[in-house]
This record gives structure tokens, sequence and C-alpha cells, in this order.
């Protein structure tokens, strides 16, 4: 089984009408850009420093080494899928220079290497040592499985095993910025290492209950890394900080330390940190079948998704502190809604549907890729959002790399992989969650399965499955929750099914051809009464596409239109200008202008409404044309 999840990058090959061209931007563009960047930001210098035992001169984010790692983890699913020499000699000269950094013991980081060597492991709130580990073992077994090599496995395994001796031994402590959890399993999986599993839960039970975190802010002056504190360790004016309460005492929620992770009740703090650590903490449940931690996973979940997240699937409302906030506050204008958090909202989903196949979680994944993730990179593929607003006056724009370059790598490292997001072979039945045109060749359970798939997603909703097995197996096809109707035919013979959830489909398969068609009627959706920022407002979707208003295509300022509960939506046509996008049309009504002059107020009854169309793009294509306000939700008459 692949270290990830049950099926592997190489399994299935992406041919689809909207995702391959995305796919292909990003091989071409974002993964040829990133790896410039690499020489460009210092951080392939930052490896020759410290192969050459130099002080100083470290170049960018203290966990600069982390693009390295992102980026060879993406061309290595891209190796994966298809030989790429001179990709594969340019992964190799980086995993050289990676390999040779490293230190006898093991160790591995360069900004401490190279800066404050004394003071490794000193700093875990804030210096992301576990971090950078938790990039590297997970680059590494994607190189691995992609290669078959050991050249980046081997520095992994001893970056890890140097890990395990200090931590439980020398120093109890979590990672302020988890991601190692995740990266121990999928080390386990291609390992068979126990320890690396035992560690990972040691990381993930020791969380809340440990006061090393603490103790870093009572004792700044033992600590390395304090000019990166970026405010964390001293309190705001008026009190309060990342980490501390207007008392000046130390508070969790920022890392997830707030309590044990299996007490914790609401997804709380960085948004990017929480998702990595419940997509460890899903892995260790599948490993280790814990009650309590499945049942923790369940209701910080269920919080997530029915109080803290956007209509797109972003998370994170607010900019101070990356993150969560309190139940139903979702601001549009200010939202953070990172692409890294919807990139880790989909490993996290993922792992759970691996877990148990709730189609509620394909259709958040669903939700997320087309929505608040996509938004977060440019039709170009050479601009990046870091942060995904839901509303703009017109001054958010994507731009081509951060001094802090999460993002970027990270949507590269998920187009990479996609494919291994669209199926799901765990216990023992296929599951076909994603409708995205390819193929996939896999096992089921010892049984060998052959699948073709054509998708007219998301702009219509036509699929046909052809299925091909050496034995009986069942598959099952997923009825998208956005579905206004549905149907699924098996070589022309209808099949019924309750209109939601799976349909499945258990037989012999010689070829047969799997049919499905949904409804795809644009629908108003409301948000809960308790969300302020959308009161009297609704929002437009359309099969899995939330679709947004732009200046560039109204007439009026977007504050002046009002849509009727009722109003009728249609699909207008396309727009050349954004790759072809179906365009939203949607009856509105604006202020009449008439007998304004000279006017700043009138009675109410003076005033009057005329007709109007509103017109829709889908969201994540906003910014791609002349800049302007952009709004997701729009007045409700
Ligand atoms: O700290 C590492 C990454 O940088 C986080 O995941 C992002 O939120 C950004 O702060
Ligand atoms: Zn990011």
């Amino acid at each position: 089984m692949p270290s990830q999840y049950t099926v592997g990058v190489d399994e299935v090959t992406v041919d689809d009408a909207f995702w391959s061209p995305w796919i292909d931007r990003n091989r071409d563009v974002t993964v040829e850009y990133q790896y410039e960047q690499l020489e460009e930001s210092g951080t392939l210098e930052n490896f020759r420093r410290a192969i050459d035992g130099k002080s100083g001169g470290f170049q960018g984010m203290w966990f600069q080494d982390t693009d390295a790692y992102k980026w060879i983890e993406a061309a290595s699913y891209e190796l994966a899928k298809a030989d790429d020499p001179d990709l594969r000699e340019r992964v190799d000269e980086v995993i050289d220079l990676v390999a040779r950094a490293q230190e006898e013991s093991g160790y591995l980081d360069t900004y401490f290497q190279l800066v404050e060597p004394e003071n490794r492991w000193t700093n875990l709130n804030i210096m992301h040592e576990l971090y950078c580990a938790g990039h590297l073992i997970e680059a590494a077994v994607a190189h691995h499985e992609a290669t078959g090599e050991r050249s980046l496995l081997d520095v992994a395994v001893a970056f890890a095993d140097h890990v395990d001796d200090i931590f439980g031994d020398e120093i109890d402590g979590v990672p302020g910025h988890e991601g190692i959890e995740l990266a121990l399993v999928r080390l386990y999986r291609v390992t068979d290492e126990e320890r690396y599993l035992d560690l990972a839960a040691y990381f993930v039970d020791l969380r809340g209950h440990d006061d090393r975190l603490a103790w870093e802010l009572d004792n700044s002056e033992e600590i390395g890394g304090a000019s990166w504190d970026d405010g964390a360790l001293v309190p705001a004016e008026g009190g309060g900080s990342l980490f501390l309460d207007d008392e000046g005492e130390y508070v969790g929620t920022y890392a997830q330390a707030q309590a044990p992770v299996r007490e914790q009740e609401a997804v709380e703090g960085h948004s990017v940190r929480a998702m990595y650590l419940y997509a460890g903490v899903t892995d260790l449940v599948a490993e280790r079948g814990d009650e309590e931690l499945r049942a923790a996973l369940d209701r910080l979940w269920t919080n997530m998704t029915e109080k803290r997240m956007y209509v797109t699937g972003g998370i994170g409302s607010a900019h101070e502190h990356e993150g969560f906030t309190d139940d139903y506050d979702l601001p549009n204008e200010s939202a953070y809604a990172e692409t890294c958090a919807a990139v880790g909202s989909v490993f996290w989903n993922q792992r759970l549907f691996e877990l148990e196949p709730d189609p509620a979680y394909a259709d958040l994944i669903e939700r997320t890729l087309y929505n608040g993730f996509l938004a977060g990179v440019g039709m170009d593929g050479e601009a990046f959002f870091y942060v995904n607003p839901l509303a703009s006056d017109g001054d958010h724009h994507r731009s081509g790399w951060f001094t802090c370059a999460c993002c970027p790598p990270n949507a590269a490292r998920l187009f990479a992989s996609l494919g291994q997001y669209c199926y799901s072979t765990t216990g023992g039945e296929l599951y076909v969650a994603q409708y995205v045109g390819g193929s996939l060749s896999t096992t089921v359970d010892g049984t060998s399965v052959e699948l073709d798939q054509e998708s007219d997603l998301p702009w219509d909703g036509e699929v046909a499955v052809d299925v091909d097995a050496d034995g009986p197996v069942a598959v099952n096809f997923r009825i998208p929750e956005w579905a206004t109707e549905a149907t699924v035919a098996v070589d022309g013979e209808d099949v019924s099914h309750d209109g939601s959830g799976f349909v499945r489909v258990e037989r012999e398969w010689d070829g047969e051809r799997v049919e499905l068609t949904f409804g795809m009627e644009p629908e108003l959706v409301a948000a809960h009464p308790s969300v302020e920022a959308d009161a009297g407002r609704v929002a437009v979707e359309r099969g899995p596409l939330v679709y947004c208003a732009e200046a560039v295509d109204n007439e009026r300022p977007l504050h002046q239109y009002a849509v009727d509960d009722d109003a009728t939506v249609r699909a207008a046509g396309e727009a050349d200008a954004l790759d072809g996008v179906t365009v939203l049309e949607a009856d509105a009504t604006v202020p009449a202008l008439d007998g304004w002059d000279g006017e700043l107020y009138r009675p109410v009854g003076e005033t009057e409404r005329e007709e109007s169309d509103l017109e829709l793009v889908p969201y994540y294509a906003w910014d791609n044309r002349e800049s302007g306000a952009m709004a997701v939700w729009h007045r409700r008459t």
C-alpha cells in the first residue's frame, strides 16, 4: 500500500478537460518556477553553507529548508507519473545538497546549523525544526515511492532516529508547528519500523499535557530564535499575544495545545497547524484504532464544518494568528483562509475518508478543491494567493512568490498528486470519490481493476466510467451533495438509489459503462443566522462551484445589487478571458438613480429599484482579469 492513501499517485492518470490544464501548468510552470526560487531565495545556498561548515549567512525564513523539501515532494509525484530525466537530475542534485548538509548525528536544519547551533531544540514553539523534519520525511517517502531510491529516505531515517533519541528522553516537548506526526506515519508505512509510529503517538499524546511550550515563554532568555518570535513571546500592547492571555499566562490554543487532543472540542488556533495535526491523528487512528481519538476527530470535524468554515471550504477567520476564532465568526473581506489551510483540510479529509468512507468527507474535498484551494492559484500558474478573502475592494492580488513561501509549494504538491484523491480502495471496495477524467489501474483486495473515467464537471454533470476487473468487485459512485437530481445506469440499466451518498454496484466487471448524470441547477444558499457577516445575504453555487461577482463584469458597484430569494439564476455562456468558464447571470435589482441629484438621504418611499442582472464567475477564477471589487455574498432584496 502507498504510504499516504490506499491509491498511489502512480496508479492514476488524470486526463480531464478541467483539471489537466491546471496539473500541466503546475508541472511546466509552477514546479519549474519553484525550482528557480530555491536558488533565488537562497534556500540551496543555505544547504551549501551548512555543508561547508560556515556560520552565518542564512537566508530566508527560519523554515526555509521546507521550500526545498516541498519542491522535491512535488517533483517526485511528477516522476512517479512519468519519468523525466532532466527533472530527475535536478531532484538528485538537490537531494545531494540536503544529504551532505546533514550532520553526523542525523541533525539537519540549516538555520540552526548556520546561525545558532548552540540553541537547537530550545524553541519548539516557534522555530520549526520538527516541522522541517516532517517535510523532509514526506519528501523522502514520496521520492522513495517514485524512484525506489533511498538517497533521501536514508537522510530522513537518520533525522527521524535522531529526533527519536532526543524526544521523550533528553527533551519532553511537542512541535509548535505540527506536520511531523503525519510524516512519521508515512515513514512507518515504508520502513515498517514501529518506533516511528510510537514517536508520532508520543507527539500527539503529549500535546496539551506538555509544559514545555509554556516553559519556553517564561524562559525566553534561554531559548534560541528570539529574533523570529513574531511578537509571539511579547504580549501585545493591551495584553495578549499568540501564546499569552491578557494576564500574561500561557494559553496553548495557537498550537492546538489548549487541551490534550483526545479532549478537544473545537478547532482552534493556527489553521494549517490544526489540519496537519488532525491529519496525523487520523493516520494514527487508522494504524492503532483509538476510539477516544476517533471521537475527538469527529467532534473537531463537526465543529469545523458546522461552525468555522467558509462556504468555499476555506478555514481560518483571523490574520493575527492565521487561524480559527469563534463559532460563526466568518468575516468575508478580512477572511484569512490560507491556501495552505485548504490544502491541509484536503489532507485531513482524505485520511478521514480512508478511515471511514463517509461521502461527506469526499464532498468537502471537492468543495475545497474547486473553491477554497483553487482560488489560491492564478490561472497562469505563476501567481498565488496566500490569503483567500470572500470579498475584496479590489486591492487583493495574487503575487509570484512570498518571503514566507509556504503556499505555492503546497499547491504544487497537491496538484502533482491530485489523482490519489479521486479514488480509494478502503475496506476492500473501490470508491469513485471525485469525478475527474482519466484512468485508474489498481488492485482491490487482490483483484485487479482497470477503470476509465470521462467527466464534464464542473460545467456539466455528465460522467461515464468504464470498469474492468478480473473478479467481482464492489464499486461505489458518489452522488455529490450539490446534485439537484441524479441518475445512475450500468450499461443502460437504471440503478435505483436514494439520491445521496454512494451508489454501490457489486458485480463482475467486463468493461461495463456506468453513466451518471447530476443535475446542476444554480442554487442560492444562505448562511446560518449566527454568521453576522452573511446576514441578509446569499451566495450562488452551481455544481461544485461557488460563484462570485466581480466589478469588471457588472456596471454598478457590487453593493448596489440585491437578489430575491426566488431569483432566477441561469448559465449565460462562457467567458473566453477565463479559459471558457461558465458564467452565471442572476435576476437582481439595483436602486434607480433618478432623483438622487443633490440628495444624500431620501425617505425610503421615494426610492425605487429597477431590474438588472448580476453577472457571476466561479470564485476560483476571480482576480485573473482587470482588478476590481469582488463579492461571494450578495444582498437579499
Ligand atoms: O509557519 C510555517 C507556515 O508559514 C505556516 O503553515 C503558514 O501559516 C505560514 O505562517
Ligand atoms: Zn501557506
